[in-house]
């Protein structure tokens, strides 16, 4: 008997996507990237461009994404991943290119890159995991760290008159005229996750049809760098992330 006869469709609860490898994750428990990993790996296979997506990897945790998800990567240095990803799609206009950065690349070291990139209207998408610190390096303040928060850099929280106020990008790429579809997702929850995967599909579809930029913002947590479990990290995501960053779309041009 075949595995696809043992797995009858209508016993089949939940299968991981085949692009998912069996490497192990190298992620703290709780962080949001390797969901958000599964997405892509989902949504990629759905759409069925396992063979034309190009992913651009980030400089950050998710460094090495590009072991998890079997499909063809390039490494940008940090930062650059939206003009590298405009590059490749100017020449591989059939590809599915997208970034995948966090918010530390790309609303700091890259901010010129992906406002640049998305203004002009290539016809990517950025996948911004906004955990409001830079996680990889030990947690410090990001231009996204919240006003009051304590971070390896601010121990006594953000200062409005020392450090200046959290940068909305995503409010930002909605004003540019480039920009097709920009939203707001988090993936705390079961409704949530499925919302975000609507969210990366509808980019993706938007990509492939040439309707312009697109950029989703994944609200996220980083347990470790907050120091928090990562029960707490949720909630003291929803408490006080999504107040400043409330959820949702806020350009769709159909
Ligand atoms: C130009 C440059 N500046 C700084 C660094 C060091 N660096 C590597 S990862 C990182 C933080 C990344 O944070 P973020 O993009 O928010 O991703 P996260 O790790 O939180 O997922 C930094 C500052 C670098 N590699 N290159
Ligand atoms: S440090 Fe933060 S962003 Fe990095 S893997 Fe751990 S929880 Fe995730």
């Amino acid at each position: 008997m075949t595995k696809e006869e043992i797995i009858k469709p209508e016993n089949l609860v939940y299968r991981k996507p085949v692009l998912m490898n069996d490497n192990s994750m190298h992620y703290c428990p709780g962080c949001s990237h390797g969901v958000v990993h599964k997405l892509l790996a989902e949504v990629i296979e759905e759409m069925g461009l396992e063979e034309k997506a190009i992913g651009i990897s980030p400089v950050g945790c998710a460094v090495f994404i590009y072991n998890y998800l079997d499909i063809d990567w390039q490494e940008a240095a940090h930062g650059r991943a939206p003009a590298l990803a405009t590059a490749i799609k100017r020449l591989w206009p059939d590809r599915l290119v997208f970034t995948y950065q966090g918010d530390g690349d790309l609303a700091c070291i890259g901010t010129a890159e992906t406002i640049h990139a998305l203004n002009r209207g290539d016809n990517i998408t950025i996948i911004f995991i906004n955990n409001a610190i830079y996680g990889m390096t030990g947690g410090q303040m990001a231009p996204t760290t919240l006003v009051g928060m304590k971070t390896s850099t601010s121990p006594y929280g953000r200062e409005i008159g020392l450090h200046g106020y959290p940068l909305k990008i995503t409010e930002i790429a909605a004003q540019l005229e480039g920009t097709a579809y920009v939203t707001r997702q988090s993936v705390q929850s079961v409704p949530a996750i499925r919302k975000a995967k609507k969210a990366i599909r509808k980019a993706f579809e938007n990509s492939m049809s040439g309707k312009g930029s697109n950029l989703v913002e994944i609200v996220s947590t980083c347990s470790s760098g907050w120091k928090m479990t990562p029960d707490e990290a949720n909630k003291w995501m929803e408490q006080h992330m999504f107040p400043f960053y409330p959820l949702g779309d806020l350009k769709n041009i159909e």
